[in-house]
């Protein structure tokens, strides 16, 4: 009467083979969203506040100013970075916000009181994941450079750097639009490094 209708031992075995390696498989992949490079974890950030600059356009009508607002008691570094952060952080401005754990200040500035819907006075900038500001160009002020306090494990230097142009064409990356750069792993603007929304 008894029926073949159970497991034997070797089809057991073979079934929990198979189980450990989905599971290592799930693992692995698990390993590979969660704990991603941090060249991932920055492009992923530029793609958000890329995302969030065409939200901005769609409620505002344009992309954010980079140019800070006048008359405000600020330094000459990251101000274009900052000035992305004021538009973005305005108490006034109903629309998505990057995560505040992205946000440094590696110049130190601050204003006489907060400017944003955040308590603080910090004038702050968004930053890659070596925790150096994201660069932001609005491309109606592509030729004007910016100055930048950015280096490796936040020993950071002053900086000169700008919008890109393409090496072929010669012509502005990113026409009637904005850039957005991280200056990678060696925390240097410039170099082979850089990594940006528009993907070289
Ligand atoms: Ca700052
Ligand atoms: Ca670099």
């Amino acid at each position: 009467m008894m029926q073949k209708n159970g497991f034997t031992l070797l089809e057991l075995m073979i079934v929990m083979v198979i189980v450990g390696v989905l599971m290592t498989a799930l693992l692995m992949s698990g390993a590979g969203i969660f704990g991603q490079s941090a060249e991932k974890e920055t492009l992923i950030r530029l793609q958000t506040m890329a995302a969030l600059l065409e939200q901005h356009r769609t409620i505002e009508g344009d992309y954010p100013d980079d140019r800070l607002p006048k008359g405000l008691p600020a330094n000459t570094f990251n101000s274009k970075a900052e000035a992305l952060f004021l538009a973005l952080f305005d108490a006034g401005y109903g629309g998505g916000k990057p995560n505040q754990d992205w946000l440094v200040n590696t110049d130190g500035d601050e204003t006489s009181k907060p400017r944003t819907e955040l308590p603080s006075p910090q004038l702050f900038e968004i930053s890659d994941a070596w925790g150096n500001p994201v660069a932001y160009y609005e491309s109606l002020h592509y030729k004007t450079t910016g100055q930048w306090m950015a280096g490796l494990d936040e020993e950071y230097e002053e900086q000169v750097s700008g919008a890109r142009r393409n090496e072929t064409t010669g012509g502005w990356e990113e026409p009637g639009r904005f850039q957005l750069i991280s200056a990678g792993p060696d925390g240097y603007f410039d170099t082979e490094d850089d990594i940006t929304h528009f993907g070289n």
